[in-house]
Formats: structure tokens, C-alpha cells, sequence
């Protein structure tokens, strides 16, 4: 099913297997834990090469100040989801969790990835195209009223953004704004000059990164939109990965409820693009992790694993 299936190596799993197993919980002591991690639990039957398909993301308010540095000592990770294209083989090596949180100026992102080459991405951005290689892609409708999703033409009381995120092979970062969801909007080469902000950083076991990112919202919405609890926008994720042979493994995850995805054409599809909700409040239980299949598998808070502190417990387990 998943994209990414070639690369799957790794033995049928037994019918009851746990993707972390942590004897340890940490308490939720939520300033004393970082950094802090998700971690789920697949506890299900014998299928392998399963998507994520996560219905619907929460953005929470930020709980202070937060300094965009690569670090996620200054985020409520709460309400982060899972990406995987292969949740039963690969959720180690190329996923991410994807955290969102906003204040009065800005959405920020995390993207905490599992990707053994990391910030590898091979383009120059000076002309090269970002998905190449390791980018994160997250694509916006912000909106006032209804809005018009499926072709329709977009009205002044919303704003479609896809933004693209990366690294140059030079260590130059970009964040790319390309507007409208015909991408016919106009465009933004490096929404830096314009308030944006990105930092990077590598997981002490080189087997990963955080990606933390600030877009202001004047960026993204339309003209009197400000950001109120319990508001609404639509969005969608597309995890890039390159590998060390310049392939690329490309995730697309948070979908509508009850829609088809179309993994191919995601990015022009704005219809089936999930709901990302502005958390009146955070600290929130965390979302289970849905796969295509409908499976659904809890997440609780554990330890770190975004900055390569893996548990002794961790792994394949009974
Ligand atoms: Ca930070
Ligand atoms: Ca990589």
C-alpha cells in the first residue's frame, strides 16, 4: 500500500507485537519532562506496510514563549499525531511526529523526524525543487466562512498556503510560501524576510531531527482573520525523505473523515485535507494514531525519542 513498501525488509511481526514498550511511563510533570515524546502502541493483528492516516490534527496554544532553536523544550507535544507509511516496519526509520501550536502571531510546527540521513536534502535553493529530498511540506485553508474546497474559485475570506521547509546541501534553509490552491496566488521564496522562522536539529544518534518552525498567521489567513480557541482551519502534512542514494519517500497524512485519500494528487485535492482544530486548551489527551486500515492505536507520553535517548525497554516487544 504505502510507497515506501520496496524498502520494507524486516520479517512478518508476530500477531501481537508492541511498537514501544516502556515500562517507565513518566509522570505529567509537564516542565520536568524535557524533552518529552509520544510513543504509541500497536497491539494488533498480523498486518504490515500499513499508512497512518490520522483524521484531523489539534493545535494547541502555546504555554509561553517559544524560541525557535530546534528544541522542543518549549512545546506542549500533546497533541502531536504520527506519520508513518509503514507504520509496522519503518516507524523507526522514516516517520515523523508532527506537533502544531499557536499563539496570537503565529502557527509553529515540530517535526520530529526518524530519517537516518538527516537534513540530507540534495537541492540548492537556488533553484532546485525542495521535495526532492528532506522537506516538510504542510498545506494550509485559512478561512472566515465556508470555504471553497474542490476547484471553486477562492474567495477574498480565505487563503490556501503550501508551505515547503528545508535545507539546502549547503546548510542554507527555506521556508516557501506558494499560494492558492491552484498555486496561482503568488508565492513567497523565503517567508524568513518576513517573519518566519526555522532552526534545525540533529539528534545526537544521527538517526533523526527536529525541525521547528514559526509561519505568522499574517502569512497564511486571509485579511481579519486572527485565531481564536476552538476555531478551525484546514490542513494537510507531506513528509519528504531523501535517502542516501537521492531516493525520495514521500508521506501524505491528515485527511478528511470519510473521504478516500488521494496520496498522489494530495496537494491539489484540498477537499480531502483534514481539520486542524485551535485547542481552547492544552495538556490534552493525546490523539490515538489511526492507520489506513482504521486501526486505531493509543499514544501516551513516554520518553524522549526525538533526541536519540532511546529506552532500555524500547522496541518489538510481547
Ligand atoms: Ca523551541
Ligand atoms: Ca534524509
Amino acid at each position: 500500500m504505502g510507497r515506501i513498501s520496496k524498502a520494507r525488509s524486516n520479517p512478518p511481526l508476530a500477531r501481537t507485537m508492541t511498537l514501544m514498550k516502556f515500562k517507565n511511563l513518566l509522570p505529567m510533570k509537564w516542565k520536568n519532562l524535557l524533552p518529552i515524546s509520544l510513543v504509541a502502541s500497536l497491539l494488533g493483528g498480523p498486518v504490515w506496510g500499513t499508512e497512518t492516516e490520522n483524521l484531523g490534527i489539534r493545535s494547541l496554544p502555546a504555554p509561553g514563549k517559544v524560541t525557535v532553536d530546534g528544541k522542543a523544550d518549549d512545546w506542549d507535544l500533546s497533541g502531536g499525531i504520527f506519520v508513518c507509511g509503514d507504520a509496522e516496519n519503518l516507524r523507526d526509520q522514516l516517520a515523523v511526529w508532527l506537533h502544531l501550536m499557536y499563539d496570537s502571531e503565529n502557527l509553529y510546527i515540530l517535526a520530529r523526524w526518524s530519517d537516518d540521513t538527516p537534513m540530507n536534502n540534495p537541492g540548492d535553493a537556488g533553484g532546485d525543487q525542495s521535495f526532492a529530498g528532506d522537506c516538510l511540506q504542510f498545506r494550509t485553508v485559512v478561512f472566515k466562512e465556508d470555504p471553497k474546497l474542490g476547484g471553486q474559485t477562492e474567495p477574498a475570506t480565505q487563503r490556501t498556503t503550501h508551505i515547503s521547509a528545508w535545507q539546502d546541501r549547503h546548510g542554507v534553509g527555506v521556508v516557501e510560501l506558494q499560494y492558492g490552491a491552484r498555486f496561482d496566488q503568488g508565492a513567497m521564496k523565503d517567508a524568513r524576510a518576513a517573519g518566519a522562522a526555522q532552526a534545525f536539529f540533529k539528534n545526537e544518534d544521527g538517526k533523526g531531527y527536529v525541525q521547528e518552525l514559526a509561519i505568522p498567521w499574517k502569512l497564511l489567513a486571509p485579511e481579519g482573520w486572527t485565531p481564536q480557541a476552538g476555531g478551525k482551519f484546514i490542513c494537510t502534512v507531506e513528509p519528504n525523505f531523501g535517502t542516501d542514494t537521492k531516493f525520495r519517500i514521500t508521506l501524505k497524512d491528515i485527511f478528511r473523515p470519510g473521504v478516500t485519500p488521494d496520496r498522489v494528487f494530495t496537494f491539489a485535492n484540498n477537499p480531502i485535507w483534514g481539520i486542524a482544530t485551535l485547542a481552547p486548551k492544552g495538556k490534552v489527551e493525546p490523539q490515538s494514531t489511526r492507520l489506513a486500515d482504521a486501526r486505531e492505536f493509543p499514544v501516551r507520553l513516554g520518553c524522549d525519542l526525538a533526541h536519540g535517548n532511546r529506552p532500555a525497554s524500547g522496541g518489538l516487544g510481547g
